[in-house]
């Protein structure tokens, strides 16, 4: 019979099933956003039906809340639930050293919090996004809408006197519309092509006013489970 899945979202499955064998009645678990995070919320919700697991989800993004009540996860606020056992999601790029980029889908300060605090971080993602350098995918950095034509300027000085040209600042639209996080934010995407120092320049991007948060996640993740549509797991 046909797989009637893609070839991308089995190894998108497959890393999700893995990361539910790390889950255990009674923990509290950070749920992320994203075509990868939705298999996991899915499947999660499937256990609980099944197995009558006893487990409260904290949500990355008011799109995986919605999911986690559909499929029967009781969720939480991260207030509410205090610290977290695990949280599992995706990315966008993974290198070596387990560093990240994420925000592709505009949830990346929820999803650094909720990582941050939890006591271990787990990405699911299929063998696309492994990298030897961060940068090809371009960098999400959220910033509040007052004035921010004035911290894309300065965005843009700052790489300017940091990198080596070619790079490119846009913002992000939905349709017509400037997209706008859970928060009400907007993203500034930036086209590096290679971070060459990603610790140097996250700091620099959250030290601009009008910046949130940008979307390197840096020594934020614990294991890295890289599903192939071929059925196999490896893990980092
Ligand atoms: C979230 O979803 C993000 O931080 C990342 O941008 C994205 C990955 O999406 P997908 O799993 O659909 O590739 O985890």
């Amino acid at each position: 019979m046909r797989d009637p899945l893609s070839p991308a979202d089995r190894a998108k499955f497959i890393a999700a099933r893995g990361a539910l064998s790390l889950v255990e009645s009674g923990m509290k678990l950070g749920l992320g956003t994203g075509s990868t995070a939705n298999w996991f919320v899915r499947l999660l919700g499937e256990r609980i039906r099944v197995e009558g697991i006893d487990v409260v989800g904290v949500a990355t993004s008011s799109r995986t809340a919605d999911l986690a009540r559909k499929v029967g996860i009781e969720v939480m606020d991260l207030d509410e639930a205090g610290w977290l056992d695990l949280t599992v999601d995706g990315a966008d790029e993974v290198d070596p050293a387990l560093n990240l980029i994420k925000g592709g889908g505009g949830a990346h300060l929820q999803e650094k919090i909720v990582a941050t605090a939890s006591d271990r971080m787990v990405v699911i993602t299929d063998d696309s996004k492994l990298v030897p350098h961060l940068g090809a995918f371009p960098l999400p950095v959220e910033v509040i809408p007052f004035g921010w034509k004035a911290t894309k300027a300065i965005i843009e000085e700052l790489l300017e006197q940091i990198l080596v040209g070619g790079h490119a600042v846009t913002p992000r639209y939905a349709g017509q519309e400037m997209f706008r996080t859970d928060e009400g934010n907007y993203i500034l995407d930036l086209h590096l092509r290679q971070i060459g120092d990603p610790h140097r320049l996250s700091p620099l991007l959250n030290q601009v006013a009008g910046v949130v948060e940008n979307g390197l996640f840096l020594g934020v993740a614990d294991q890295v489970m890289v599903g192939y549509s071929s059925g196999e797991v490896h893990q980092m």
